[in-house]
């Protein structure tokens, strides 16, 4: 099979930038206050899922009324939004930058498919925004990651089939989405994106053409 790809969709924490700490600071703060125990290994469980799951994650089995819930969310996001105004363009993470110019100078459209509802004014800040084609985010569908449905919302916006598209992802509920979706995937990082067809330690120094060229490899087509 020849590759066709049209698109490159990013997700955006531990791929674009790293807010993890931040969104690992804003629920340690909530999680404190609450005398709930939150260590920076229960953290790395919440990699790439929405902040709803997180909170069931956290919490661990403890019951809690809705109306609770909600606002534990929201305290959370009061305090994560603090970090955000933090974020800078130096903090883009290293080899991001380049790809997403060299993707554009090639033809190939870019989009975040991010299960954070703080997506667009991250790439604001990070003066990354105006570089993509679409933005699929926590707004734009029910079911996130792992389901493949922002995937599949977000290849709708760019007019491909998933085929067509290759999903940057550094968490096995975002490599799994993708797979599901029919999806391309490259796997960035230390976690679990075993199952992605390709596996770099990040984006730095990364070429659409050396891309390509791993993803033509006989025993991935
Ligand atoms: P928010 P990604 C995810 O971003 C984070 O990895 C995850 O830890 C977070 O819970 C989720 O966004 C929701 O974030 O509270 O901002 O809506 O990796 O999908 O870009
Ligand atoms: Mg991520």
């Amino acid at each position: 099979m020849t590759l066709d790809i049209r698109a490159f969709l990013f997700d955006l924490d531990g791929v674009i930038t790293d807010t993890a700490e931040f969104h690992y600071l804003s629920w340690k703060r909530l999680c404190e206050e609450e005398g709930i125990p939150f260590t920076r290994e229960d953290n790395d469980q919440l990699r790439g899922v929405s902040r709803r799951e997180s909170l069931n994650r956290i919490l661990k089995g403890r019951a809690i009324d809705e109306a609770t819930a909600q606002a534990w969310m929201d305290r959370k996001q009061g305090y994560y939004l603090q970090y955000l105004d933090t974020i800078t363009p130096d903090m883009a993470l290293p080899g991001v930058r380049d790809l997403l110019l060299e993707a554009k100078s090639l033809g190939i459209k870019r989009a975040v498919a991010s299960a954070s509802k703080n997506a667009k004014p991250a790439l604001e800040k990070l003066e990354l925004i105006d570089l993509f084609d679409a933005i699929g985010d926590g707004y734009s569908v029910v079911h996130t990651k792992p389901a493949p449905d922002l995937f599949i919302w977000t290849a709708g916006r760019l007019d491909i089939t998933p085929t067509q598209g290759i999903v940057f992802e550094d968490a096995e509920a975002g490599i799994d989405a993708a797979l599901k979706g029919g999806f391309w995937t490259i796997g960035l990082g230390s976690a679990d994106v075993s199952r992605a067809h390709v596996r770099l330690p990040n984006l730095a120094g990364a070429r659409v053409g050396d891309l390509l060229a791993k993803l033509s490899e006989p025993s991935l087509t």
